[in-house]
């Protein structure tokens, strides 16, 4: 494990080591976060006119979410928690029906078939177990896919983070657990969370490799994950990434988060705005523009608005729906439930 953590811009946007990416994937990285902080944006702005339920915003962490989905191949799966809307996008989940999640309406967690995405967590930890299960099921069927699971540093202080992770070792799992520490779970402090010097180094007791990434440099992160995928392909097991990130608004539209930190933390961390330090390295290579950054603006923001209008009119819903998928055949309580429900819709 590395002491610091890997980084190849710094918050200037200066290589501080060699740049191994194209130009090119460097406009596609930068623009997919531009398209996610304005969905990030809108989401928030939606819950305020009360036409979304609690949103949990990620402004801050979309270096960590973008260059984590952005290798994935379409065999991969990903699994994700109630923050991570970027890299799920990313990996196809759409964004209306991420919208149709925090609207309350069931559907949005009816993932597409053929889209290797599950619905979003809200229990913390506990889909972690999930992606150990649908990496042992590539590992089964020998179909050299991976899974990869988003968490956050909250979540490593539950039974479930230690299961998936003693599970992943012993089967030489086909996995990467990324954790976004983001400094916060809710109004608890990364340092009461562990007395552990990096969550890093938790994979050298489950006897895998655990690297440290600036979680604020999208290049980093998507070069530590491809590197983490080379070699779960390869069948050398799992790794745990911890990307040191920030979540700069409150855990969630909820939430009051002026009553348990300080501005100028905040302001230091807008200092080391994820976006900017790659707008200012496409800039120093002519890769960069006004035009084109309003191009990309208005096209993400477009995208946006139709899921918007989607997820707003998808079709009423029939509230008897929600008893169907959970057992082949209901129990009498439940049949009783569903006969009420039935009542209140007509
Ligand atoms: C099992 C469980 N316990 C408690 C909660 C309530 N809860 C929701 S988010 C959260 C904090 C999670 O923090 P972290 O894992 O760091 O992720 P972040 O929200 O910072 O992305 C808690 C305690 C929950 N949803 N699930």
């Amino acid at each position: 494990m590395l002491a610091e953590p890997t980084r190849i811009l710094d918050a200037d946007g200066s290589p501080v080591s060699e740049v191994e990416h194209e130009l090119d994937t460097v406009r596609y990285l930068y623009r997919s976060m531009v398209t996610a902080r304005i969905f990030d944006r809108k989401a928030s702005a939606l819950q305020r006119q009360g036409r979304l339920a609690t949103y949990a915003p990620f402004e801050g962490q979309e270096a960590s979410q973008i260059g984590t989905a952005a290798s994935l191949k379409e065999e991969d799966w990903l699994v994700a928690s109630y923050r991570d809307a970027a890299a799920m996008n990313l990996h196809g989940y759409p964004w209306e029906l991420l919208l149709a999640g925090r609207m309350g309406d069931e559907r949005g967690g009816h993932t597409p078939e053929g889209i290797n995405v599950l619905p979003p967590s809200i229990t913390v930890g506990g889909h972690m177990i999930h992606a150990a299960g649908i990496a042992w099921a590539q590992k089964i069927k020998k179909n050299n896919a991976i899974a990869v699971t988003i968490f956050g540093d909250g979540a490593t202080s539950e039974g479930d983070f230690h299961e998936a992770m003693n599970f992943a070792g012993v089967f030489e799992l086909p996995m990467i657990f990324v954790c976004q520490n983001n400094g916060w779970a809710i109004s608890t402090p990364r340092e009461r969370q562990t007395a552990s010097e990096t969550i890093a180094q938790k994979a050298h007791a489950y006897g895998f490799t655990g690297v440290l990434v600036d979680g604020n440099d999208v290049l980093a992160v998507d070069q530590v994950i491809r590197h983490s995928i080379d070699r779960a392909r390869q069948g050398k097991g799992p790794t745990l990434v911890e990307a040191l990130t920030y979540r700069i608004r409150g855990h969630t539209t909820a939430d009051d988060h002026s009553r348990y930190r300080e501005k100028t933390h905040i302001e230091s961390w807008r200092r080391n705005d994820p976006l900017n330090r790659v707008q200012k390295f496409l800039k120093a290579h002519d890769a960069w523009s006004a035009q084109w950054q309003s191009e990309i603006e208005q096209s993400a923001s477009s995208q946006i608005e139709h899921a918007v209008t989607r997820a707003e009119n998808l079709a009423p819903f029939d509230v008897g729906e929600i008893f169907s998928g959970s057992f082949a055949e209901l129990t009498p309580t439940l049949l009783e439930q569903r006969q009420e429900a039935e009542g209140y819709d007509s």
